[in-house]
């Protein structure tokens, strides 16, 4: 039985988030007992909009350092930056050629991240999603974990595999290839926590350019900063309802409970039967002793690996040359079914 592979990526933009983590860090712990697991610093989508360069080696490293304080195994599994494997840009490219105008106009992340003034947005910030499916489909992965915000983005990645098996459905047969070359890879959005909110507004996702910092918990903050923030969290007068539904219309009071469910690992309803009827006070003491109790030690333990950025880096050498080995044996297939001369 061959293991299915995982692919998924992180954006080195600084202020890694408690959304981040439990939208896709803690899942991408989980998956490394079932799958194959390739986690990649996506450093090339991170120029997507300015980025100051000695600030973006330093979240590469602090992402990296994130993944391994978080549990991830970099030797059992495979982590490094994106850019070290040119073959992601390279099939970029092809993909910009499969992708069609319409599909990408229809990206209402770009839109939100161009806003007003999208005529000056890069022409990478548009075609980030064909970069993205390049990352997936260079390594055929067939699971992709991710939180709820990247799941238009997936849809495109197979929409693309698809038309890339159709258009190219002869080359592919008469180089011996199955039909499928490309899978059709599967989002995985799990958890109690696949959107976390902003503690300052409940209907806004938690995100790392948000102007402000009390709008998140960052990886590296400390004891007092995550007491503070949890504490300044907006709520509403109302005590906590005992059941789920009781959350329908109270977004902050659903974010929380979703916080301390994913946390804790257990249930919305679960929580709810512990704190329901309860005023926000004694919930938000309990939320700050679990989330110093759970972040606290990967904070600590991404500011140690941190110091040691010769030993990081070694880690993404490393996983990036043990990645290069599957992500160039897809780019020569692709070169020869789009009929391009390579070496041999
Ligand atoms: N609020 C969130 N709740 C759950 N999951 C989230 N993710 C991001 N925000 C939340 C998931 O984290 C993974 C890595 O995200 P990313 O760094 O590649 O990009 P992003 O989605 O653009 O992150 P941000 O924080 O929202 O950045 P900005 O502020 O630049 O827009 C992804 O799997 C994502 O789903």
């Amino acid at each position: 039985m061959t293991i299915e592979r995982v692919f998924s990526g992180v954006q080195p933009t600084g202020n890694l988030h408690l959304g981040n983590y439990l939208g896709a860090i803690v899942n991408f712990v989980k998956l490394q007992d079932t799958h194959n697991c390739i986690y990649c610093v996506v450093d090339m989508h991170a120029i997507t909009v300015w980025q100051d360069p000695a600030e973006l080696t330093r979240n590469i490293r602090e992402v990296t350092a994130a993944f391994i304080a978080a549990g991830i195994d970099p030797k059992k599994h495979i982590v490094f930056n994106q850019s070290q494997v040119s073959a992601h840009a390279e099939l970029a490219w092809v993909f910009n050629c499969v992708a069609r105008l319409g599909w990408l106009n229809r990206m209402t992340q770009f839109k939100e991240k161009a806003g007003k003034d999208r005529e000056n947005a890069s022409v990478g910030l548009y075609a980030y999603p064909n970069l993205m499916a390049a990352d997936i489909l260079v390594y055929r992965a067939t699971h992709v974990p991710v939180g709820e915000d990247q799941k238009q983005h997936l849809e495109l990645a197979r929409d693309i595999a698809q038309k890339f098996n159709n258009d190219f459905s002869e080359s592919i047969g008469a180089h011996g290839f199955n039909d499928k070359f490309f899978p059709q890879p599967e989002p995985l959005i799990t958890g109690p926590a696949t959107r976390v909110m902003s503690l300052r507004d409940g209907t806004k996702k938690m995100s790392k350019s948000d102007p402000s910092d009390y709008s998140r918990i960052n990886l590296t903050d400390d004891a007092d900063g995550i007491a503070q923030k949890i504490r300044k969290a907006k709520t509403d007068p109302e005590p906590l309802p005992s059941e789920e539904k009781g959350l329908e219309t109270r977004p902050e009071a659903d974010n929380l409970v979703g916080i301390y469910a994913a946390l804790a690992g257990k249930a919305k309803t679960d929580v709810l039967r512990d704190f329901g009827g309860g005023q926000f006070s004694g919930f938000k003491s309990a939320l700050v002793d679990l989330a110093v109790d759970k972040l606290g030690p990967i904070g600590a333990e991404m500011k140690k690996l941190t110091q040691d950025p010769a030993y990081v880096d070694s880690v993404l050498t490393d996983g990036a040359s043990r990645a290069n080995v599957i992500a160039s044996e897809t780019m020569n297939a692709v070169k020869d079914i789009v009929g391009f001369i390579r070496a041999k």
